[in-house]
């Protein structure tokens, strides 16, 4: 074959499924990451009642999970919170049962509304009280029930835009709706509080961490432990990171889990990483500053944070600021990819 011109040589290399790189270098090769997801705050008083709404008209044998999603707005199609990263918020009902299933997607829970409910993950109950952080890493078994009074919200992190990125995406039903307690309940939280002195007998067989519930009381207590005048984060505050206590880093291989007390008046200093994460306030009101952008948050909210933005967290009021957040770091510093632009001492 002749090619007589540049322009039907670049129509022919298109129907042959081959493009010239140098009419795309730019793009593919940024000086900087460039994140498609945007800075976005989502306002859990405006959520609420619309989680409620669907409470009335979807019972959870007609969903799988009664999950909003919170979307990011530059990540629509597939659907994720920011870049490797989801979140939603999740709610059931006093009586109800989520079906038992499994998937390859790693997933936690921070409970943020209700008692009295409490998740099976292969076989053990894990109890559920507000702030308390609870672990389904991937593969594991899961049913949700509520047998408490009022209806029951929580946050759902997990990764499953990197598990389907990567097309490792598996999932499976369990076949009863519900599983069988095999162990005491909430056994693994108990056997590994202690922190330094872990079950020997119990060797390391994954790469996630082996407790299934970090309670609030638990984050309290560290919180208490730590002089109101320590050091802390320049840019996080008193930062706290819930470790895996067989290897002292991340609870999940892909996702770590943080929680930040922000004291009075707290003013960070600005820092950007190539991670990107999600916010969510538990406690008290302040700001974070992204990019250009101002989000003012109260109780209850949960923010996006793309990589490489740069942010700065301030509570300008005269109360403590307590932020859970999430971030896609231990699967960045994995493959080598994690940049941090403002090496703080101890962050
Ligand atoms: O509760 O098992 O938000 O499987 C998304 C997928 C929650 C869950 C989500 C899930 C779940
Ligand atoms: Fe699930």
């Amino acid at each position: 074959m002749t090619v007589e011109s540049s322009e039907a040589a670049y129509r022919t290399l298109d129907e042959l499924a081959a493009a010239p790189l140098w009419r795309h270098y730019g793009s593919l090769f940024s000086p900087e990451p460039r994140s498609v997801a945007v800075p976005h705050r989502w306002d859990y008083a405006a959520l609420r009642p619309l989680m409620l709404h669907f409470t009335r008209t979807l019972s959870l044998d007609e969903a799988e999970r009664r999950v909003l999603m919170l979307v990011n707005p530059g990540m629509q199609d597939p659907p994720a919170t920011v870049n490797s990263l989801f979140a939603g918020i999740q709610i059931i009902l006093p009586g109800e049962t989520a079906q038992a299933h499994r998937h390859t997607a790693n997933a936690f829970r921070f409970i943020i509304e209700g008692a009295s409910a409490y998740t099976t993950v292969d076989g053990e109950r894990l109890h559920m009280n507000p702030g308390d952080l609870l672990l389904t890493p991937g593969w594991h078994w899961h049913d949700h029930r509520h047998e408490g009074n009022d209806p029951m919200m929580w946050l759902d992190g997990l990764d499953f835009p990197l598990t389907n990125a990567f097309e490792a995406g598996f999932f499976e039903l369990f076949g009863d709706r519900v599983q069988k307690s095999l162990v005491p309940d909430d056994l693994s939280s108990r056997r590994f509080i202690h922190g330094r002195l872990n079950p020997a007998w119990e060797q390391p067989e994954r790469l996630s961490s082996p407790v299934g519930n970090y309670p609030w009381r638990e984050t309290e207590r560290a919180f208490a432990a730590i002089a109101d005048d320590a050091e802390g984060s320049e840019s996080e505050g008193i930062v706290l990171e819930y470790t895996n206590p067989w290897t002292g880093g991340s609870v999940l291989p892909t996702m770590d889990c943080r929680i930040s007390r922000l004291r009075p008046h707290f003013h960070g200093q600005p820092r950007r990483t190539t991670a990107s994460a999600v916010l969510h306030v538990v406690q008290g009101h302040g700001y974070v500053e992204i990019g250009e952008e101002r989000f003012d948050f109260g109780p209850k909210d949960v923010l996006a944070l793309p990589g490489w933005q740069p942010y700065r967290l301030v509570n300008p009021t005269a109360e403590d600021t307590f932020v859970f957040s999430y971030s896609n770091r231990p699967a960045l510093q994995a493959l080598g990819m994690w940049r941090d632009d403002q090496p703080a001492a101890g962050a």
